[in-house]
């Protein structure tokens, strides 16, 4: 399965934790990075008292089936020590599964692709950067066909 994740941080040394949780990602058992967005400064989506966040999207390929991935990924957050602070909060490491495939896919834990993606413009620019073509397998549009909100985002070489 090809996966694309999204990586956000807002607390701590932010470029230090998506470092580490992309090392993180690479350690995991049979899985191949593939590649790997620039970060992004990002303004707060959702609730806004909060600090700036650093985004990036990866994509990589394992085995793994969604759950057990998305349980894999929550081992990943809490070992670095996310605390959830309350929805939309600030948060030291989140790791969302954005798409796997074209596979549409919905859970009582889970949905898959990320029911918000399409609204914040933190997963899309990253996206567009390394998938461009990608087709959304619900709204079949490519990431380029899909429409920025304007939100503030910037890109760090
Ligand atoms: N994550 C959220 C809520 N708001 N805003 C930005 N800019 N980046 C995020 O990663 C983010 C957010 C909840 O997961
Ligand atoms: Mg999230
Ligand atoms: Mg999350």
């Amino acid at each position: 399965m090809n996966y694309f994740l999204g990586l956000g941080t807002n607390i701590g040394d932010l470029s230090e934790n998506l470092d580490i949780a992309i090392f993180n990602l690479s350690q995991i058992k049979d899985v191949t990075i593939l590649k790997k967005s620039s970060y992004y400064k990002t303004k707060p989506w959702g609730y806004k008292e909060q600090e700036d966040f650093l985004n990036a999207v990866v994509l990589l390929i394992c085995e793994y089936e969604p759950e057990d991935f998305l349980s894999i990924l929550r081992d990943i957050e809490s070992q670095m020590g996310k605390k959830i602070i309350c929805k939309w909060g600030p948060r030291l490491i989140d790791i969302d599964i954005l798409f796997c495939d074209d596979l549409i896919f919905e859970s009582e834990k889970l949905i898959i692709p990320h029911p918000r993606l399409h609204e914040r413009d933190f997963v899309l620019l990253p996206m567009l950067e390394i998938a461009p073509d990608f087709v959304h397998p619900v709204l079949k549009k490519k990431i380029g066909e899909m429409c920025l909100k304007g939100d503030l985002c910037l890109k760090l070489e």
